[in-house]
């Protein structure tokens, strides 16, 4: 079973992790999260989490002492760093992997479908929320000894902290894990999981306020159907997502979709 920790001052913002589909899942025992209030990692009346730079600057810079106490208790025996004679005594511990560290920052590689596959497959993954200005830079410099470190953003544009970001990709990664999906056909012609946009989706009443369902949806032919679904996705990747186009593979195209 996956197992994510996800590290916050502020963990009610990760409430929503309860609900819907990523709820069940929990429920089902499909995966295993967890999320911590960094400050339980604090020794001070204040629980206090960050200090002002080094170098002197604007903002704070979340210290590093919670942060490594936190990452001890989250990775447990396996924080020990590899070395020649842990590889050779336990193999089987190694079976996912090393643990992942996802840090969130809009400085991050950008988080895309191909990223949330390749985390679905690993069987430890831990979310480090910054706040303020971001992490010690030792944090994570000490994390690598241990664990895939990987700055992630969602996107070019700036939140107020990583919590968001971490909503979106624990849903992208969680709903692609074994059993997640009640039907999980529904995943293969999503956008981006082919490359192509998804084409437009109807339902009744066939008339709606003057607007037609396309006749070839009533047409009953399942051929003319694929065709045209084809033709839309195609269309519509052109017309929002030119760049989604240009990076297809070419032998993912036939000579009846370049006629579109
Ligand atoms: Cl992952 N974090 C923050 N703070 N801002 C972002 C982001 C992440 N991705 C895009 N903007």
């Amino acid at each position: 079973m996956m197992r994510l920790d996800v590290l916050s001052i502020f963990p009610e913002y990760l409430a929503p992790l309860e609900l819907s589909l990523i709820g069940r899942a929990r429920e089902k025992g499909l995966l295993e999260l967890t999320v911590h209030d960094l400050r339980d990692w604090t020794h001070d009346r204040h629980r206090t989490v960050d200090d002002t730079p080094y170098g002197g600057g604007a903002g704070m810079v979340m210290k590093p002492e919670p942060w490594g106490e936190a990452l001890d208790a989250v990775l447990g025996a396996s924080g020990a760093p590899a070395d020649a004679a842990d590889a050779a005594d336990q193999p089987a511990a190694d079976a996912g992997g090393r643990p992942v560290l996802i840090v969130p920052s809009p400085a991050g590689e950008v988080f895309t479908q191909q990223t949330a596959r390749e985390l679905a497959g690993r069987e430890h993954l831990v979310f480090a929320c910054g706040r303020y200005e971001g992490i010690d830079q030792r944090v994570v410099d000490w994390a690598s000894e241990r664990m895939d470190v990987r700055p992630m953003s969602i996107g070019d544009y700036v939140l107020n902290g990583g919590e968001v970001a971490v909503l979106a990709m624990v849903e992208a990664i969680a709903r692609l894990l074994p059993g997640v999906i009640g039907n999980p056909e529904s995943l293969d012609e999503e956008s981006h999981e082919d490359g192509l946009l998804e084409y437009p989706v109807f339902t009744k009443p066939s008339v709606w306020r003057g607007h037609e369902v396309p006749a070839v949806l009533l047409s009953g032919d399942h051929g003319k159907v694929a065709r045209w679904r084809r033709d839309q996705r195609l269309r519509r990747t052109a017309e929002t997502r030119p760049d989604l186009l240009a990076a297809l593979p070419p032998e993912s195209l036939d000579d009846r979709d370049r006629a579109v």
